[in-house]
């Protein structure tokens, strides 16, 4: 494998496998305990030992795949000395455990994702649940899967019937004003999930286990192949005033429900404040 332009079936094919070799590695970390616990942004925005170690594994192994490619990882961001897109234009965007806290506590609900990107535009992705081995792909044009069942999106149209998945920052003054917003929404729909990990959300999105999901304050990691999934299920995905998924704000929602939500959430400022 070199710099060469690939295809995006080969894109998935090695995604996949690097994803499942980090799971494993993120599991069995978690058997012998947490280690190396430090913190990042704030007291309660912690890493690992096994975020740093399956991060440098995953980064080995894409390298020795394909040295020319760039990697934006989580914990050591792009500190591989390649620019945006690598030789071949293909930058690869990982979170090697999506859900620390989840993580920390012992519950069985973080992933592993990791989206390819060429010139710019995430084309192929994948999902994978570390403990229970939950895995979630997509190609871009090509539809998105789980064990191999092609995923439809949920068809609800009223807002008030929708199960809502969304979540919160590490920032105190943060959650306050995402309460705010979600105590206010509340009334107007079904109910509200918290899972604590957004790429997993995106995906119980793209399959219909939830309705609809959004949250402020992701970074690229978190969202990069989940996204794509829940774009391929055939979801909606963007940000407030089209101006795309970010930090201000990921919406993914079917096209019949994204307009009443996003209206919902613009006017109760959910893009704004800290
Ligand atoms: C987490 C996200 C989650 C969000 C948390 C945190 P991490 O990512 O997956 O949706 O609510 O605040 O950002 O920190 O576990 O990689």
């Amino acid at each position: 494998m070199d710099g060469t332009r690939p295809g995006r079936d080969e894109l998935l094919e090695i995604a996949v496998e690097v994803a499942r070799q980090a799971a494993d590695t993120a599991r069995r970390m978690r058997a012998d305990g947490v280690s190396g616990i430090s913190t990042k942004s704030t007291a309660t925005d912690v890493v690992t030992a096994a975020d740093r170690a399956v991060e440098r594994e995953a980064v080995a192994t894409l390298r020795a795949a394909r040295p020319g490619d760039a990697v934006l990882g989580e914990e050591y961001g792009g500190a591989d000395g390649t620019g945006p897109g690598g030789d071949a234009g293909v930058r690869w965007i990982l979170d090697p455990i999506d859900g620390t806290v989840n993580y920390l506590y012992g519950l069985p609900h973080y992933a592993v994702s990791l989206a390819a990107e060429v010139d710019g535009e995430v084309v192929a992705g994948v999902v994978r649940n570390a403990v229970t081995g939950d895995e979630w792909t997509a190609i871009r044009g090509g539809g998105a899967y789980r064990a191999g069942e092609r995923l439809r999106s949920s068809t609800e149209t009223d807002l008030g019937k929708a199960l809502v998945a969304t979540g919160f920052g590490y920032d105190p003054a943060r959650r306050a004003h995402q309460a705010g917003v979600l105590a206010e929404l509340i009334p107007h729909v079904r109910d509200i999930r918290r899972f604590g990990v957004a790429s997993i959300d995106l995906c119980l999105a793209a399959e219909g286990s939830v309705d609809v999901y959004y949250e402020k304050g992701l970074n690229l990691w978190d969202h990069a192949a989940g996204g794509l999934i829940a774009t391929e299920s055939g979801l909606r995905v963007d940000g407030l005033a089209g101006a795309g998924p970010g930090p201000d704000l990921v919406i993914a929602a079917p096209p019949a429900l994204f307009g009443p939500l996003h209206d919902h959430l613009a006017r109760l400022d959910a893009a704004g404040g800290p």
